[in-house]
């Protein structure tokens, strides 16, 4: 149905839409059970929710497991610690060693990693074939048992491994993400977890057309994602303000397509830029050693400005015919570059045979250099006043034959299940329309559905990573045709692909995405605030067992927050910015190393550091007891939160003389309004 299609790139969908996502202004805290009848207090909804924080002693695991079972103990990593691959499970050895590398820069340790039978104390990563985990037809479940003497990681695939090293980060304390030396201990609660994904598919789409983003940056993403159990990277690398990969043959296509992104701050245009083809293969390795897989989409026949501006006039390129202004079938003509967030104003000509000379190069190109399952024509959003449907359906025909051709999968933006099509499964659509139920904006979903065809869930109001948390916040991030009110953690959580289009049920979807489109993002701390947290939301959509996430209210809802809880200072330990979600109560996170005292028995400067999400320093307070009788206040100090950054871990410092040479036993505390107190030991030496 184009009507639909054109609707958002008239503005239409945007203005016509009256999305309304009601709040409940005070919502109680409730009691949650856990298995093994842990209860835990969580508080839900905005804006005085956190008075009751989550104890901590319930691990906060995000997916949330399939089953968890919390026993009594603690395990201690310590730096005799091995990582031991059993015998006969040597291919585990790469995560064997992403584990290891996890864990060195926190604890200080070399943790070895060994074949052979583990020794108490050790980590143990088997590949075998639990009968747990015969429910994950494709190998990514895992099995967990911790015991106060070791930890046993079982999984079918290395790639299952991979994930349960996901848990065990996060049955960790928090600075264990962090890249620097951490004063610990290094324990994790005894559990015994069996767990596997809902969806096979679990993805992040990144636009670096609207705005380029370099391959470092993306690299950066990757590691965060597969943090959440994400596993696949859906990259948007051509729309009309920008072409960002180099296609042999068509240099015009990055010299002049990647010259600039999307205006933003009173600019015109904003800086471009492209990458090249081993850029490119070092990002798809980069991701496969993240267990990630790279899906390419070049968006045709529609939001290709930057293509059309690149080739029109490409008339000494031998592989065209001289006169390759017959491509353009854009609203102007000729074509004009076009900085601004506008879209539905081009098109390329489909009965061109230099559009499919170019469309070739770039299909060919990109399917060589991405061993996943996928191509993404994108399809979206091309105005009948453009092309007709029949136009455009030939246009997905063709693309599609060349494709198949490479022995790739046809993926696009669920447009391209409309009329004259001839798609069928296992070619997926990507549903974005906001519409639910039977409205007549979730069309393209049910003509995929009549297709045969696969889904991927990414609902604009439950999924655009793009859209803004709140009414202007945060401004001047963001877009709002989705999100009227705004898309906070809640909106991405309180959803459930399986049902949310009448007739589109879990034997259709494959999965769920996130869309982080890039007209307002200009940088990867941009991208990072409005990807976290609300990507863990999704995440925990795409893996964990279908739940009833209905509301502000569900309790599915308020286990979720108390959870997320604990992300917010692990995020802030990794320096990874992000949205302090005023519906989510931080928990503070505190690390004290052991200190020396002068020779004058006096300490004097920092002691600790505070992971605070969402606090001004001013807002904590912090007292140190020096171990001695005497206590005294320390000095909270470091970087408040703006509107698009998170604050900085806060130093805490203090100054004390002791009376007498020995050995103290300090502790500092920290208290903030909302949150639960957290309190840190440290031993200080007065020599
Ligand atoms: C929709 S719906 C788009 C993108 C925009 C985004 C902005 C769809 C497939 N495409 O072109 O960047 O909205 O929110």
């Amino acid at each position: 149905m184009r009507t639909t299609r054109t609707m958002r790139s008239g503005r239409s969908l945007r203005n016509w839409r009256r999305l309304r996502f009601a709040v409940p202004a005070g919502v109680a805290a409730v009691a949650v059970s856990l298995p093994l009848s842990l209860t835990v207090q969580v508080a839900a909804a905005t804006p005085a929710v956190a008075d009751l924080a989550p104890s901590t002693s319930v691990p906060q695991v995000i997916p949330k497991p399939v089953s968890m079972t919390v026993g009594q103990g603690t395990f201690s990593l310590t730096s005799t610690t091995r990582i031991v691959v059993a015998t006969g499970s040597e291919a585990a050895l790469p995560v064997a060693n992403d584990l290891a590398a996890y864990l060195q820069p926190a604890t200080g340790f070399p943790l070895p990693v060994v074949t052979g039978t583990p020794q108490s104390g050790d980590i143990e990563l088997v590949l075998g074939n639990p009968g747990t985990l015969q429910a994950d037809p494709d190998g990514e479940g895992y099995q967990l048992d911790t015991t106060t003497s070791g930890v046993t990681l079982e999984a079918i695939t290395p790639h299952g491994l991979y994930n349960g090293v996901q848990t065990i980060r996060q049955l960790l304390p928090a600075w264990i993400t962090s890249s620097s030396l951490q004063p610990g201990p290094w324990t994790m609660p005894v559990v015994q977890i069996t767990d596997y994904p809902r969806y096979s598919y679990r993805g992040l789409m990144l636009d670096i057309a609207r705005h380029y983003e370099p391959p470092s940056a993306v690299e950066q993403l990757i590691n965060q994602a597969a943090a959440d159990k994400i596993n696949t990277l859906h990259l948007h690398l051509s729309d009309d303000q920008g072409f960002r990969i180099v296609i042999n043959g068509f240099p015009n296509l990055t010299t002049i397509g990647g010259e600039g992104s999307v205006g933003t701050g009173g600019r015109t245009m904003d800086p471009g830029g492209y990458w090249t083809q081993a850029d490119y293969q070092a990002v798809v390795a980069d991701a496969a050693a993240h267990f990630m897989t790279v899906i390419p989409e070049v968006d045709s026949p529609g939001h290709n400005n930057a293509i059309i501006m690149s080739e029109y006039n490409d008339t000494a390129n031998p592989l065209l015919s001289g006169n390759p202004q017959d491509i353009n079938c854009s609203a102007n003509n000729p074509p004009v570059w076009d900085y601004t967030q506008d879209v539905g104003y081009s098109a390329m000509c489909p009965a061109s045979t230099n559009t499919t000379a170019i469309m070739t190069a770039i299909i060919d190109q990109l399917t060589a250099m991405s061993p996943g399952l996928y191509y993404d024509v994108g399809g979206d959003e091309v105005p009948t006043t453009l092309l007709s449907q029949s136009q455009y359906a030939s246009f997905i025909n063709s693309e599609a034959g060349i494709i198949q051709g490479q022995g790739k999968t046809v993926m696009g933006w669920a447009d391209i299940a409309g009329a004259g099509t001839n798609l069928a499964g296992p070619s997926v659509a990507e549903y974005w329309n906001p519409a639910s139920g039977s409205h007549s904006g979730t069309v393209t979903a049910t003509e995929a559905v009549q297709k045969g065809m696969k889904i991927v869930m990414a609902p604009a109001n439950h999924a655009y990573l793009d859209q803004r948390y709140q009414k202007n916040v945060p401004a001047p991030l963001g877009q709002t045709w989705a999100c009227k009110s705004g898309c906070d953690v809640d909106q991405f959580y309180n959803w459930d692909p399986g049902s949310y289009v009448t007739g589109v049920t879990d034997a259709n979807v494959i999965g769920v995405e996130g869309a982080m489109w890039g007209e307002t993002v200009v940088n990867m701390s941009d991208v990072d605030y409005m990807v976290f947290p609300r990507l863990a939301a999704l995440a925990e959509i795409g893996w964990s067992p279908k739940a009833a996430r209905t509301s502000l209210r569900s309790p599915a809802y308020t286990d979720f927050i108390g959870r997320l809880s604990a992300q917010g200072a692990r995020l802030m330990a990794a320096g990874i910015n992000f949205y302090p979600s005023p519906e989510v109560p931080w928990s503070l996170a505190l690390a004290a190393p052991d200190v020396t005292a002068s020779s004058q028995d006096q300490v004097s400067g920092p002691v600790a550091t505070l992971a605070a999400p969402g606090y001004a320093p001013s807002a904590a307070t912090a007292t140190i007891n020096w171990g001695d009788g005497t206590s005294s206040a320390a000095t909270v100090s470091g970087t408040a939160p703006t509107s698009t950054t998170i604050n900085g871990l806060y130093t805490l410092a203090g100054t004390h003389t002791y009376s007498a040479s020995g050995t103290y036993q300090a502790t500092v505390t920290v208290s903030a309004k909302g949150a639960a107190t957290v309190t840190a030991h440290f031993t200080v030496t007065a020599p």
